[in-house]
C-alpha cells in the first residue's frame, strides 16, 4: 500500500504565492509549512513525500466506508462518461429517483421524501426555508421564529450561520437572520465531565426551550435545529432524556424539530441515523458527508410524510420554490448509490455500535494524561478537550495535531479540543494505534 507519491507540482515555495484562499485556515501560516496529501485508500492517506498517514477523522467527518471504495470509483466512472449533467428543474433522470428511494429505505418510518442538496450548509438552510414554507401551506406564517443551539454548528450560509451558536462563526458577518433566538448548550464540565456516553445528567436544560417560547409566544416559532450530538464544537454529547425533552416541548407547542444529522448520519453512531440510535424523531433532518462518503459534494433534506403532503395538497404548480442547480447530481447520485451498496456490503451502518466500548476504552485510558480536563463518546464520535494554555485557547490542541500528524496519524482540533470519528472500517488496531499516538504527543506538549 505504501507506495510512493510523486510529488505534485506545487512546491513549498509557489504555494505561498497561491491563489487559492483555503478555507477555515491560517492561509499564511499553512503555506509557509504546508501539509499536502496525495493518494488515498483504505484507511490512510499518503503525502506528496510519500509518507502514511492513518485517517483517525474519516477525512472530515465525512468518509465513512473509507477511501477510493471500488464500488464508489466505479460507479463515478461510468456515469460520467455516460451523462455528466442534467437538469432536475422540470427535468429528471433516472439515477436521482433511484438515488432518492434507497435513502428512503434506509431512514426512519415515515420519512420517505428527500430534498437534494449539495452540502451541509444548503441543507440546513434549505430545511429551515422548508420549516416556514410548511407553516405558511398551513395558514399558520406567523411562526417565523427559528431556533438554534448556544454551540450548534449548521454550516456557513445565512440561515445556518444564524441559528448556529459558535461565536467565531457569527461575529464578523453582521446581524443575520431576524427573527432567530438560541437555547443554552448541554456541555457542563463540572457535572459531566468524563461521562462515558450519554451524560446522566442535564435532562433538564431541554427546559430552555420553555423559556424562549415564553420570551416570543410559542405560536411564533417555526422551528428547533440542533445536532442530535454536536460535532464542531467538540463532540458534545446529548445527556440521557434530553432530546426527549426536547422532542415533547416541541410537539406541545407545534414546533418543528429538525436534527442536523450532517455527521451523525450514514453509521457515525451504529445506527443509519441518531434518530434511530436515541429512540427520538425529528420531523425533519439534514444530511450531507458520509451520504457519498464524500467523494462528490451532496447532502438531503429528509421530512417526515405529512409535511411533502401538506405542500401536495396545494392548487397544481410549483409547491417550493426552492432548489439549486446542481440539486440531484448525476456524479453524486452514482457516488451515492455506490456509497449505499458499499455500507451494505459490508454493515457499516451498524459497525460502529461493535466497535463503541473498544473506542470507548482507548479514549477514556487517556483520562489521567497531562492537559485532559475531559474525554467524551458516542458511537465512533469521541473528543479529548485539554486545558487551555496560557499563550492562547488553542495553541496546546493544535500542537498536538501537528506532532500527531509527523508521526502518522491525522485528528482533527477545534479549540483546545481534539476530535475523533474514524472511517467506520477502522480496525480495532487502528484504534490503538491513534489513541496510543495521542497519549505521546500530550506528554510531550507543554
Ligand atoms: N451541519 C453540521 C452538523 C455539520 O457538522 C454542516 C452542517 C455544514 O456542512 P458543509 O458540507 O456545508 O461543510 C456541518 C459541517 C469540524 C468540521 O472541524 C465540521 C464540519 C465541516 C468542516 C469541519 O468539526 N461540519
Ligand atoms: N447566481 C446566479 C447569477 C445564478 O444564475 C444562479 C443559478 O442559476 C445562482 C446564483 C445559484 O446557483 P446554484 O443553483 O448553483 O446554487
Amino acid at each position: 500500500m505504501n507506495k510512493r507519491v510523486q510529488p505534485a507540482e506545487v512546491s513549498r515555495t509557489s504555494l505561498k504565492q497561491s491563489a487559492f484562499w483555503m478555507p477555515y485556515t491560517a492561509n499564511r501560516q499553512f503555506k509557509a509549512a504546508p501539509r499536502l496529501l496525495a493518494r488515498a485508500e483504505g484507511m490512510y492517506y499518503w503525502t506528496t513525500d510519500g509518507r502514511e498517514i492513518l485517517d483517525g477523522q474519516a477525512g472530515l467527518w465525512c468518509v465513512n466506508a473509507g477511501h477510493c471504495r471500488p464500488k464508489i470509483v466505479a460507479a463515478v466512472q461510468r456515469q460520467v462518461a455516460q451523462m455528466d449533467f442534467a437538469p432536475t428543474f422540470q427535468m429528471g433522470h433516472p439515477i436521482a429517483f433511484e438515488f432518492a428511494d434507497r435513502l428512503a429505505r434506509i431512514a426512519p418510518e415515515r420519512f420517505s421524501r428527500v430534498f437534494f442538496t449539495n452540502s451541509g450548509s444548503e441543507s440546513a438552510d434549505t430545511a429551515l426555508k422548508i420549516a416556514l414554507a410548511y407553516h405558511r401551506a398551513r395558514g399558520e406564517s406567523q411562526r417565523f421564529r427559528l431556533i438554534g443551539r448556544e454551540r450548534g454548528y449548521h454550516g456557513v450560509n445565512f440561515g445556518g450561520m444564524s441559528v448556529g451558536g459558535i461565536p467565531a462563526n457569527r461575529k464578523a458577518f453582521g446581524p443575520g437572520l431576524p427573527g432567530v433566538d438560541h437555547i443554552r448548550h448541554t456541555h457542563d464540565l463540572q457535572k459531566n465531565a468524563f461521562s462515558r456516553g450519554q451524560p446522566q445528567s442535564g435532562a433538564e436544560w431541554a427546559d430552555d426551550l420553555e423559556r424562549v417560547c415564553t420570551l416570543h409566544d410559542p405560536s411564533t416559532i417555526a422551528a428547533v435545529i440542533v445536532e442530535p450530538v454536536a460535532g464542531s464544537a467538540g463532540v458534545l454529547v446529548p445527556p440521557q432524556g434530553y432530546l426527549q425533552r426536547l422532542r415533547e416541548i416541541c410537539s406541545k407547542h407545534g414546533i418543528l424539530l429538525i436534527f442536523d444529522e450532517v455527521i451523525t448520519g450514514f453509521g457515525r453512531l451504529g445506527q443509519p441515523f441518531a434518530s434511530q440510535r436515541f429512540g427520538v424523531m425529528p420531523d425533519l433532518f439534514t444530511t450531507a458527508k458520509g451520504m457519498t462518503n464524500g467523494t462528490v459534494p451532496m447532502g438531503a433534506v429528509f421530512v417526515k410524510d405529512s409535511i411533502y403532503d401538506a405542500f401536495m395538497d396545494a392548487p397544481e404548480g410549483i409547491e417550493l420554490f426552492h432548489g439549486y442547480t446542481y440539486s440531484g447530481h448525476p456524479l453524486a447520485c452514482a457516488a451515492g448509490i455506490g456509497t449505499l451498496d458499499t455500507y451494505e456490503d459490508e454493515n457499516l451502518l451498524t459497525r460502529a455500535g461493535s466497535l463503541e466500548k473498544h473506542f470507548e476504552d482507548g479514549l477514556h485510558a487517556l483520562k489521567g494524561e497531562r492537559h485532559v480536563i475531559d474525554v467524551r463518546n458516542l458511537g465512533l464520535m469521541g473528543a479529548v478537550e485539554l486545558e487551555a494554555r496560557k499563550d492562547g485557547v488553542g495553541k496546546r490542541a493544535y500542537e498536538v495535531f501537528l506532532k500527531a500528524f509527523e508521526s502518522g496519524v491525522l485528528v482533527r482540533w477545534t479549540g483546545d479540543t481534539l476530535a475523533f470519528s474514524p472511517p467506520l472500517i477502522v480496525e480495532k488496531a487502528q484504534i490503538d494505534r491513534i489513541f496510543e499516538c495521542i497519549a505521546k504527543m500530550l506528554r510531550e506538549v507543554q
